[in-house]
């Protein structure tokens, strides 16, 4: 296993540099315009694909991990809704633990029945701690994983949440306020995580503009995550990257 994913996180995050990631659900490759995400991802150099999604109804994992490889070469990094999601075809996974939740199967359990599958794979293991942000409507992930989200309003809960996460040891931390989610993470919020932990902060759910892309990332999210909006529009991809750059140096 090597660790290629994370130490180049750890510089940009060292250097002030911001990534974009682009989501894609393995479920919705037959969209038409997957090509055209591809293909912009690469002009615009999105650094990471983040793979998966909290409900795969069709078992297209493989196919669209090799898929996506044939055309580009951006690193594909597992984002597993269950211990279901994995496959030696990406590059890293993240070993996603939902601390802001209390189901004891998505703090530790699956890990642990993922773990000799992981442990043999040539895959790069982020242990990340994941944190769902209320985003004013029930996202897929809230009902899968039956747990609550932080609410919006209560910065001192994401936190002491995050700050808990790190002092485990936790190498990445992700707040996400759930895939289509109404509102996106307030950027108060992500301004106090991020001051406060030392390693490198995700945020996403219900971006759906440039302008709140540069916000989160002035204010100190050092990765952003598109999906739904960019699955809508793809051309959006431009744009964002171009927010996300910008956001580095304002
Ligand atoms: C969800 O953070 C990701 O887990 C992306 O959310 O699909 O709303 O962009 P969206």
């Amino acid at each position: 296993m090597t660790s290629t994913i994370y130490s180049d996180l750890l510089a940009a995050r060292a250097a002030g540099e911001k990534k974009f990631v682009v989501l894609i659900d393995p479920d919705k490759l037959r969209l038409g315009n997957m090509d055209q995400v591809i293909q912009l991802s690469q002009e615009v150099g999105v650094d990471y694909f983040f793979i998966g999604g909290s409900l795969i109804v069709n078992n297209m994992l493989d196919q669209c991990l090799e898929s996506i490889r044939k055309e580009c070469p951006i690193p594909l990094i597992l984002f597993p809704g269950n211990s279901f999601q994995l496959s030696y075809k990406a590059d890293g996974i993240l070993f996603l633990s939902l601390i802001s939740g209390r189901n004891p199967d998505l703090l530790i359990g699956n890990h642990v029945i993922s773990a000799p599958y992981l442990k043999l794979s040539p895959l790069e293991i982020l242990p990340t701690g994941y944190m769902l942000i209320d985003g004013g409507v029930p996202t897929t992930v809230s009902y899968i994983s039956n747990t609550q989200p932080i609410p919006s309003n209560k910065k001192d809960i994401a936190l002491c949440t995050a700050l808990a996460g790190e002092m485990l040891g936790l190498k990445l931390m992700y707040m996400d306020a759930g895939s289509g989610a109404k509102n996106p993470i307030p950027v108060s919020m992500i301004e106090t995580v991020s001051g406060a932990i030392d390693i490198p902060l995700i945020v996403g759910g219900g971006i759906r503009t440039p302008e709140q892309a540069h916000a989160d990332v002035k204010a100190g999210a050092d990765v952003v995550v598109v999906g739904n909006a960019i699955e809508k529009d793809p051309s959006l991809i431009r744009e964002i990257a171009a927010a996300v750059k910008e956001g580095a140096k304002a």
